[in-house]
Protein backbone atom coordinates (compact mmCIF):
# COMPACT_ATOMS: atom_id res chain seq x y z
CA UNK A 1 0.00 0.00 0.00
CA UNK A 2 1.42 3.94 -0.80
CA UNK A 3 2.41 5.69 2.04
CA UNK A 4 2.62 9.05 2.82
CA UNK A 5 4.14 11.04 5.93
CA UNK A 6 3.31 14.66 6.98
CA UNK A 7 4.28 16.72 10.61
CA UNK A 8 2.14 18.36 13.08
CA UNK A 9 2.71 19.39 16.69
CA UNK A 10 -0.39 18.04 17.95
CA UNK A 11 -2.37 15.09 16.50
CA UNK A 12 -5.68 14.65 18.20
CA UNK A 13 -7.44 11.64 17.98
CA UNK A 14 -11.58 12.02 17.55
CA UNK A 15 -13.42 14.64 16.24
CA UNK A 16 -15.94 15.25 19.07
CA UNK A 17 -16.51 18.10 21.56
CA UNK A 18 -13.27 16.93 23.20
CA UNK A 19 -10.63 16.69 20.27
CA UNK A 20 -12.48 19.90 18.28
CA UNK A 21 -12.59 22.46 21.36
CA UNK A 22 -8.51 21.20 22.09
CA UNK A 23 -8.03 21.70 18.18
CA UNK A 24 -9.60 25.07 17.85
CA UNK A 25 -7.57 26.23 20.96
CA UNK A 26 -4.57 25.28 19.14
CA UNK A 27 -5.36 27.02 16.37
CA UNK A 28 -6.45 29.98 17.51
CA UNK A 29 -2.89 30.07 19.60
CA UNK A 30 -0.62 29.25 16.27
CA UNK A 31 0.22 25.56 17.35
CA UNK A 32 -0.64 23.43 14.30
CA UNK A 33 -2.48 20.79 14.79
CA UNK A 34 -4.59 17.57 13.24
CA UNK A 35 -7.65 15.72 13.91
CA UNK A 36 -8.27 12.22 12.76
CA UNK A 37 -11.93 10.65 13.06
CA UNK A 38 -13.35 7.09 12.06
CA UNK A 39 -16.49 8.38 11.03
CA UNK A 40 -17.84 11.79 9.03
CA UNK A 41 -18.96 14.99 10.09
CA UNK A 42 -22.70 13.95 9.59
CA UNK A 43 -22.89 10.96 11.73
CA UNK A 44 -21.42 13.10 14.66
CA UNK A 45 -23.56 15.54 14.12
CA UNK A 46 -26.35 13.21 14.73
CA UNK A 47 -25.51 11.41 17.72
CA UNK A 48 -27.82 13.46 20.54
CA UNK A 49 -26.46 13.60 23.49
CA UNK A 50 -25.90 16.55 26.07
CA UNK A 51 -27.67 19.70 27.05
CA UNK A 52 -26.72 21.56 29.84
CA UNK A 53 -23.50 23.65 30.66
CA UNK A 54 -21.48 24.84 33.10
CA UNK A 55 -20.06 28.54 33.32
CA UNK A 56 -16.64 27.23 32.78
CA UNK A 57 -17.11 25.25 29.58
CA UNK A 58 -19.49 28.15 28.28
CA UNK A 59 -16.32 30.26 28.97
CA UNK A 60 -13.55 27.83 27.32
CA UNK A 61 -16.42 27.91 24.23
CA UNK A 62 -16.14 31.79 24.05
CA UNK A 63 -12.57 31.82 24.14
CA UNK A 64 -12.14 29.21 21.36
CA UNK A 65 -14.39 31.81 19.65
CA UNK A 66 -17.23 29.74 19.46
CA UNK A 67 -19.50 30.82 21.49
CA UNK A 68 -21.34 33.62 19.21
CA UNK A 69 -24.70 31.19 18.10
CA UNK A 70 -24.82 29.66 21.71
CA UNK A 71 -25.36 32.96 23.51
CA UNK A 72 -28.04 33.45 21.05
CA UNK A 73 -29.78 30.19 21.07
CA UNK A 74 -28.74 29.31 24.17
CA UNK A 75 -31.00 29.39 27.20
CA UNK A 76 -29.75 30.39 30.44
CA UNK A 77 -30.91 28.46 33.72
CA UNK A 78 -31.07 29.85 36.75
CA UNK A 79 -32.97 26.86 38.58
CA UNK A 80 -33.46 23.14 38.40
CA UNK A 81 -37.01 21.57 40.24
CA UNK A 82 -36.52 18.26 42.25
CA UNK A 83 -40.17 16.00 41.62
CA UNK A 84 -41.07 13.18 44.09
CA UNK A 85 -43.99 12.15 46.28
CA UNK A 86 -46.64 14.16 44.08
CA UNK A 87 -44.67 17.38 44.58
CA UNK A 88 -42.47 19.69 43.00
CA UNK A 89 -39.34 21.44 44.29
CA UNK A 90 -37.39 24.11 42.87
CA UNK A 91 -33.76 24.58 43.49
CA UNK A 92 -32.67 28.05 43.25
CA UNK A 93 -29.25 27.57 41.39
CA UNK A 94 -28.87 31.19 40.71
CA UNK A 95 -29.44 32.32 44.60
CA UNK A 96 -27.70 29.20 46.21
CA UNK A 97 -24.59 29.66 44.43
CA UNK A 98 -23.96 33.59 44.09
CA UNK A 99 -25.41 33.89 40.47
CA UNK A 100 -23.92 30.89 38.51
CA UNK A 101 -26.30 29.59 36.24
CA UNK A 102 -26.35 26.83 33.70
CA UNK A 103 -26.70 27.40 29.90
CA UNK A 104 -28.69 24.91 27.71
CA UNK A 105 -27.60 24.36 24.32
CA UNK A 106 -27.46 21.02 22.77
CA UNK A 107 -23.90 19.27 22.12
CA UNK A 108 -25.25 18.87 18.64
CA UNK A 109 -24.92 22.49 17.82
CA UNK A 110 -22.05 23.23 19.77
CA UNK A 111 -20.22 20.36 17.53
CA UNK A 112 -21.39 22.15 14.80
CA UNK A 113 -20.41 25.56 15.68
CA UNK A 114 -16.88 23.97 16.23
CA UNK A 115 -16.64 21.85 13.16
CA UNK A 116 -17.33 25.41 10.94
CA UNK A 117 -15.03 27.46 12.98
CA UNK A 118 -12.33 24.92 12.29
CA UNK A 119 -13.01 24.19 8.85
CA UNK A 120 -13.15 28.18 8.08
CA UNK A 121 -9.81 28.06 10.04
CA UNK A 122 -8.13 25.88 7.17
CA UNK A 123 -7.10 23.49 9.47
CA UNK A 124 -6.95 19.79 8.64
CA UNK A 125 -9.71 17.48 10.14
CA UNK A 126 -9.66 13.36 8.77
CA UNK A 127 -13.22 11.95 8.44
CA UNK A 128 -13.62 8.55 8.00
CA UNK A 129 -10.19 7.34 8.55
CA UNK A 130 -9.80 3.70 9.29
CA UNK A 131 -7.13 1.73 11.77
CA UNK A 132 -6.40 4.81 13.45
CA UNK A 133 -3.67 3.77 16.14
CA UNK A 134 -1.04 6.27 18.57
CA UNK A 135 2.25 4.80 17.93
CA UNK A 136 5.33 5.37 19.96
CA UNK A 137 3.96 7.09 22.52
CA UNK A 138 6.24 6.72 25.23
CA UNK A 139 9.26 7.13 23.00
CA UNK A 140 10.71 10.87 21.95
CA UNK A 141 9.12 10.69 18.60
CA UNK A 142 5.15 9.52 18.50
CA UNK A 143 3.50 9.60 15.26
CA UNK A 144 -0.22 8.23 14.21
CA UNK A 145 -1.16 5.51 11.67
CA UNK A 146 -4.18 5.58 9.15
CA UNK A 147 -5.54 4.00 6.30
CA UNK A 148 -7.89 6.13 3.90
CA UNK A 149 -8.98 5.54 0.22
CA UNK A 150 -6.38 2.10 0.20
CA UNK A 151 -3.39 4.71 0.87
CA UNK A 152 -1.66 4.43 4.51
CA UNK A 153 -1.10 7.53 6.10
CA UNK A 154 2.00 8.57 8.67
CA UNK A 155 1.07 11.70 11.17
CA UNK A 156 4.55 12.92 12.87
CA UNK A 157 3.95 14.95 15.64
CA UNK A 158 5.05 16.09 19.59
CA UNK A 159 1.81 15.04 21.05
CA UNK A 160 -1.00 12.80 20.65
CA UNK A 161 -4.67 13.78 22.34
CA UNK A 162 -6.78 11.01 22.69
CA UNK A 163 -10.02 12.20 22.52
CA UNK A 164 -11.60 9.25 21.00
CA UNK A 165 -14.30 8.45 23.64
CA UNK A 166 -15.22 5.86 25.31
CA UNK A 167 -14.26 2.86 22.52
CA UNK A 168 -11.79 4.62 21.11
CA UNK A 169 -8.23 3.65 20.17
CA UNK A 170 -6.38 5.55 22.71
CA UNK A 171 -6.85 4.32 25.97
CA UNK A 172 -6.92 0.70 24.49
CA UNK A 173 -3.44 0.98 23.20
CA UNK A 174 -2.19 1.77 25.92
CA UNK A 175 -0.68 -1.51 27.99
CA UNK A 176 -2.84 -2.66 30.87
CA UNK A 177 0.24 -2.53 33.56
CA UNK A 178 0.29 0.37 33.18
CA UNK A 179 -3.38 1.74 33.68
CA UNK A 180 -5.67 1.06 36.24
CA UNK A 181 -9.16 1.33 35.79
CA UNK A 182 -12.42 2.08 37.96
CA UNK A 183 -15.92 1.48 37.21
CA UNK A 184 -19.94 0.94 38.14
CA UNK A 185 -22.44 -0.21 35.75
CA UNK A 186 -25.74 0.54 36.80
CA UNK A 187 -28.33 -1.85 36.17
CA UNK A 188 -30.73 0.18 34.43
CA UNK A 189 -30.75 2.51 31.11
CA UNK A 190 -32.56 5.77 29.85
CA UNK A 191 -34.59 5.94 27.20
CA UNK A 192 -34.48 9.58 25.37
CA UNK A 193 -36.79 10.64 22.86
CA UNK A 194 -36.93 14.23 20.94
CA UNK A 195 -40.01 16.02 20.51
CA UNK A 196 -41.03 19.01 18.00
CA UNK A 197 -42.89 20.56 21.37
CA UNK A 198 -42.11 23.20 23.63
CA UNK A 199 -40.70 21.66 27.27
CA UNK A 200 -43.68 21.04 30.04
CA UNK A 201 -41.89 23.18 31.95
CA UNK A 202 -39.23 26.76 31.24
CA UNK A 203 -36.94 24.44 33.60
CA UNK A 204 -35.55 21.40 33.86
CA UNK A 205 -37.51 18.79 35.91
CA UNK A 206 -35.62 15.44 37.44
CA UNK A 207 -38.26 13.12 39.10
CA UNK A 208 -38.26 10.11 40.74
CA UNK A 209 -41.16 7.96 41.00
CA UNK A 210 -41.41 4.16 42.30
CA UNK A 211 -42.13 3.28 39.19
CA UNK A 212 -37.87 4.81 38.10
CA UNK A 213 -36.52 8.27 37.01
CA UNK A 214 -37.90 10.69 34.33
CA UNK A 215 -36.34 14.06 33.10
CA UNK A 216 -38.01 16.41 31.57
CA UNK A 217 -35.05 18.78 29.51
CA UNK A 218 -35.29 20.47 26.58
CA UNK A 219 -33.22 22.03 23.36
CA UNK A 220 -35.03 25.20 22.65
CA UNK A 221 -38.02 26.76 23.74
CA UNK A 222 -39.91 24.53 20.89
CA UNK A 223 -38.33 21.44 21.11
CA UNK A 224 -38.09 19.13 24.26
CA UNK A 225 -35.94 16.23 25.33
CA UNK A 226 -37.55 13.68 27.58
CA UNK A 227 -36.09 10.80 29.39
CA UNK A 228 -37.20 7.97 31.03
CA UNK A 229 -35.28 4.85 32.97
CA UNK A 230 -35.60 1.69 31.65
CA UNK A 231 -34.26 -1.65 32.14
CA UNK A 232 -31.06 -2.50 30.95
CA UNK A 233 -32.66 -5.23 28.58
CA UNK A 234 -35.42 -3.21 27.31
CA UNK A 235 -35.54 -2.35 23.11
CA UNK A 236 -36.01 0.91 21.71
CA UNK A 237 -38.28 -1.11 19.28
CA UNK A 238 -40.57 -2.39 22.15
CA UNK A 239 -41.47 1.72 23.33
CA UNK A 240 -44.18 3.38 21.04
CA UNK A 241 -44.65 7.14 21.49
CA UNK A 242 -47.59 6.31 23.84
CA UNK A 243 -45.98 3.97 25.86
CA UNK A 244 -43.38 6.76 26.25
CA UNK A 245 -45.34 9.48 27.00
CA UNK A 246 -47.72 7.20 29.19
CA UNK A 247 -44.85 5.75 31.49
CA UNK A 248 -43.66 10.02 31.81
CA UNK A 249 -46.48 11.07 32.85
CA UNK A 250 -46.96 8.03 35.36
CA UNK A 251 -43.56 9.59 37.30
CA UNK A 252 -44.09 12.96 36.99
CA UNK A 253 -46.37 15.01 39.51
CA UNK A 254 -49.86 15.36 38.66
CA UNK A 255 -49.51 19.16 38.27
CA UNK A 256 -47.01 19.09 35.56
CA UNK A 257 -49.50 16.86 33.45
CA UNK A 258 -51.68 19.59 31.96
CA UNK A 259 -48.42 21.68 30.56
CA UNK A 260 -47.38 18.11 28.92
CA UNK A 261 -47.53 18.62 25.15
CA UNK A 262 -46.88 15.11 23.83
CA UNK A 263 -46.80 13.92 19.99
CA UNK A 264 -44.71 11.83 17.01
CA UNK A 265 -40.41 11.86 18.16
CA UNK A 266 -37.85 12.08 15.70
CA UNK A 267 -35.39 10.72 17.89
CA UNK A 268 -35.28 7.94 20.01
CA UNK A 269 -32.65 5.55 21.81
CA UNK A 270 -31.45 4.20 24.91
CA UNK A 271 -28.23 4.75 26.61
CA UNK A 272 -26.79 2.67 29.74
CA UNK A 273 -25.42 4.08 32.48
CA UNK A 274 -21.64 4.03 33.25
CA UNK A 275 -19.31 5.71 36.35
CA UNK A 276 -16.08 5.15 34.89
CA UNK A 277 -12.24 6.82 35.59
CA UNK A 278 -8.94 5.54 33.69
CA UNK A 279 -5.79 6.87 36.16
CA UNK A 280 -3.28 8.04 34.61
CA UNK A 281 -4.51 10.21 31.69
CA UNK A 282 -0.76 10.64 30.59
CA UNK A 283 1.19 8.48 29.18
CA UNK A 284 4.55 9.81 28.02
CA UNK A 285 3.89 12.06 24.70
CA UNK A 286 -0.25 10.47 24.75
CA UNK A 287 -3.07 12.54 26.89
CA UNK A 288 -6.39 11.19 27.34
CA UNK A 289 -9.18 13.80 27.62
CA UNK A 290 -13.15 13.63 27.72
CA UNK A 291 -14.86 9.84 27.40
CA UNK A 292 -11.74 8.48 26.68
CA UNK A 293 -10.41 8.53 30.10
CA UNK A 294 -13.71 8.97 32.13
CA UNK A 295 -17.76 8.44 32.27
CA UNK A 296 -20.40 9.49 34.56
CA UNK A 297 -23.87 8.51 34.23
CA UNK A 298 -25.51 11.59 32.28
CA UNK A 299 -27.64 12.65 35.76
CA UNK A 300 -25.58 14.94 36.57
CA UNK A 301 -25.67 16.69 33.40
CA UNK A 302 -21.55 16.15 33.66
CA UNK A 303 -19.92 14.37 31.02
CA UNK A 304 -19.34 17.20 28.47
CA UNK A 305 -18.48 19.78 31.22
CA UNK A 306 -15.56 17.09 32.36
CA UNK A 307 -14.21 16.60 28.78
CA UNK A 308 -14.46 21.17 28.85
CA UNK A 309 -12.53 20.75 31.85
CA UNK A 310 -9.61 18.76 30.61
CA UNK A 311 -9.35 20.57 27.35
CA UNK A 312 -9.10 23.54 29.69
CA UNK A 313 -5.82 22.46 31.73
CA UNK A 314 -4.41 20.09 28.31
CA UNK A 315 -4.44 23.26 26.36
CA UNK A 316 -3.05 25.48 29.26
CA UNK A 317 -0.40 22.94 29.50
CA UNK A 318 0.18 22.81 25.66
CA UNK A 319 0.02 26.73 25.35
CA UNK A 320 2.78 26.81 28.11
CA UNK A 321 5.09 24.46 26.74
CA UNK A 322 5.34 25.87 23.19
CA UNK A 323 4.99 29.77 23.96
CA UNK A 324 6.77 29.44 27.16
CA UNK A 325 8.63 26.31 26.94
CA UNK A 326 7.45 24.92 30.27
CA UNK A 327 7.09 21.10 30.73
CA UNK A 328 4.93 21.95 33.89
CA UNK A 329 1.75 21.90 33.15
CA UNK A 330 1.98 18.84 31.08
CA UNK A 331 3.53 16.99 34.18
CA UNK A 332 0.75 18.03 36.33
CA UNK A 333 -2.32 17.32 33.64
CA UNK A 334 -3.23 14.01 35.08
CA UNK A 335 -3.06 14.97 38.57
CA UNK A 336 -4.97 17.95 38.04
CA UNK A 337 -7.85 16.55 35.98
CA UNK A 338 -8.41 13.37 37.76
CA UNK A 339 -8.88 15.63 40.97
CA UNK A 340 -12.01 17.57 39.49
CA UNK A 341 -13.31 14.16 37.88
CA UNK A 342 -13.19 12.44 41.10
CA UNK A 343 -15.48 15.25 42.39
CA UNK A 344 -17.96 15.15 39.23
CA UNK A 345 -17.98 10.85 39.68
CA UNK A 346 -19.06 11.16 43.41
CA UNK A 347 -21.63 13.84 42.37
CA UNK A 348 -22.81 12.08 39.24
CA UNK A 349 -23.03 8.66 41.48
CA UNK A 350 -25.22 10.34 44.16
CA UNK A 351 -27.56 11.94 41.88
CA UNK A 352 -28.00 8.72 40.18
CA UNK A 353 -28.43 6.57 43.29
CA UNK A 354 -30.77 9.30 44.50
CA UNK A 355 -32.74 9.57 41.74
CA UNK A 356 -33.24 5.98 40.39
CA UNK A 357 -34.95 3.17 41.28
CA UNK A 358 -32.43 0.03 41.82
CA UNK A 359 -33.91 -3.48 40.72
CA UNK A 360 -32.44 -4.77 44.37
CA UNK A 361 -33.20 -2.20 46.44
CA UNK A 362 -35.33 -2.68 49.87
CA UNK A 363 -38.12 -1.08 51.60
CA UNK A 364 -35.53 0.44 53.80
CA UNK A 365 -33.55 2.09 50.83
CA UNK A 366 -36.00 3.23 49.26
CA UNK A 367 -37.35 5.42 53.11
CA UNK A 368 -33.14 6.49 52.58
CA UNK A 369 -33.90 8.03 49.15
CA UNK A 370 -37.43 9.77 50.31
CA UNK A 371 -35.54 10.74 53.65
CA UNK A 372 -32.72 12.08 51.33
CA UNK A 373 -34.93 13.80 49.02
CA UNK A 374 -36.86 15.06 51.70
CA UNK A 375 -33.69 16.94 53.61
CA UNK A 376 -32.48 17.94 50.37
CA UNK A 377 -35.06 20.14 49.10
CA UNK A 378 -35.70 21.56 53.23
CA UNK A 379 -32.03 22.27 54.04
CA UNK A 380 -30.44 25.39 52.56
CA UNK A 381 -26.72 23.87 53.40
CA UNK A 382 -27.99 20.18 51.60
CA UNK A 383 -29.69 22.58 48.73
CA UNK A 384 -26.31 24.49 48.39
CA UNK A 385 -24.42 21.69 47.88
CA UNK A 386 -26.89 20.06 45.08
CA UNK A 387 -26.31 23.59 43.64
CA UNK A 388 -22.31 24.04 43.29
CA UNK A 389 -22.10 20.62 42.11
CA UNK A 390 -24.68 21.21 39.14
CA UNK A 391 -23.56 24.54 38.66
CA UNK A 392 -20.01 23.46 38.15
CA UNK A 393 -16.94 23.57 40.96
CA UNK A 394 -13.96 25.79 39.96
CA UNK A 395 -11.23 24.39 37.65
P1 LIG B 1 -17.14 11.72 22.03
O1 LIG B 1 -18.24 12.73 21.89
O2 LIG B 1 -17.52 10.31 22.23
O3 LIG B 1 -16.23 11.86 20.73
C1 LIG B 1 -15.22 10.91 20.42
C2 LIG B 1 -14.90 10.96 18.94
O4 LIG B 1 -13.84 10.01 18.70
C3 LIG B 1 -14.14 9.27 17.54
N1 LIG B 1 -13.48 7.95 17.61
C4 LIG B 1 -12.41 7.61 16.86
N2 LIG B 1 -11.70 8.30 15.96
C5 LIG B 1 -10.67 7.65 15.37
N3 LIG B 1 -10.33 6.36 15.64
C6 LIG B 1 -11.02 5.64 16.55
N4 LIG B 1 -10.67 4.37 16.81
C7 LIG B 1 -12.10 6.27 17.21
N5 LIG B 1 -12.99 5.86 18.14
C8 LIG B 1 -13.81 6.88 18.37
C9 LIG B 1 -15.66 9.15 17.54
O5 LIG B 1 -16.16 8.90 16.22
C10 LIG B 1 -16.07 10.52 18.08
O6 LIG B 1 -16.29 11.45 17.04
O7 LIG B 1 -16.15 12.10 23.22
P2 LIG B 1 -15.72 13.56 23.80
O8 LIG B 1 -15.31 14.46 22.69
O9 LIG B 1 -14.79 13.29 24.91
O10 LIG B 1 -17.07 14.20 24.38
C11 LIG B 1 -17.72 13.67 25.51
C12 LIG B 1 -19.24 13.94 25.44
O11 LIG B 1 -19.71 13.51 24.18
C13 LIG B 1 -19.99 13.21 26.58
O12 LIG B 1 -19.29 13.30 27.80
C14 LIG B 1 -21.42 13.79 26.80
O13 LIG B 1 -22.22 13.60 25.69
C15 LIG B 1 -22.08 13.13 28.04
N6 LIG B 1 -23.47 13.56 28.26
C16 LIG B 1 -23.76 14.76 28.91
N7 LIG B 1 -22.76 15.58 29.29
C17 LIG B 1 -23.03 16.80 29.88
O14 LIG B 1 -22.08 17.51 30.24
N8 LIG B 1 -24.31 17.26 30.06
C18 LIG B 1 -25.38 16.50 29.70
O15 LIG B 1 -26.50 16.97 29.83
C19 LIG B 1 -25.13 15.18 29.12
N9 LIG B 1 -26.14 14.39 28.74
C20 LIG B 1 -24.55 12.75 27.85
C21 LIG B 1 -25.88 13.21 28.11
C22 LIG B 1 -24.33 11.54 27.18
C23 LIG B 1 -25.40 10.77 26.79
N10 LIG B 1 -25.08 9.56 26.08
C24 LIG B 1 -25.82 9.03 25.03
C25 LIG B 1 -23.82 8.91 26.29
C26 LIG B 1 -26.96 12.44 27.73
C27 LIG B 1 -26.74 11.21 27.09
C28 LIG B 1 -27.95 10.42 26.76
C1 LIG C 1 -30.26 16.55 28.15
O1 LIG C 1 -30.94 17.57 27.89
O2 LIG C 1 -29.97 15.73 27.28
C2 LIG C 1 -29.85 16.31 29.55
C3 LIG C 1 -30.05 17.28 30.51
C4 LIG C 1 -29.68 17.04 31.83
C5 LIG C 1 -29.09 15.84 32.17
C6 LIG C 1 -28.86 14.87 31.21
C7 LIG C 1 -29.24 15.10 29.89
O3 LIG C 1 -28.76 15.61 33.47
Amino acid sequence: MQLTTTRTKVAIIGSGPSGLLLGQLLTNAGIDNIIVDRVDRKYILERIRAGVLEEGAVALLDEAGAGKRMHKEGLLHDGIALAFSGHTHRIDLHALTNGKRVMVYGQTELTRDLMDLREASGATTIYNAENVLPNDFSEEKPYVTYDKDGISHRIDCDFIAGCDGYHGVCRSSVPSHAITSYERVYPFGWLGILVEKPPVSHELIYARHQRGFALCSMRSNTRSRYYIQVPLDDKVEDWSDEAFWRELKNRLPEQAHENLQTGASFEKSIAPLRSFVAEPMRFGKLFLAGDAAHIVPPTGAKGLNLAASDIRYLFDAMRDFYLDKSDAGLDAYSSRALLRIWKAERFSWWMTSLMHVFPDSSPFDQKMCQAELEYLVSSEAASTSLAENYVGLPY
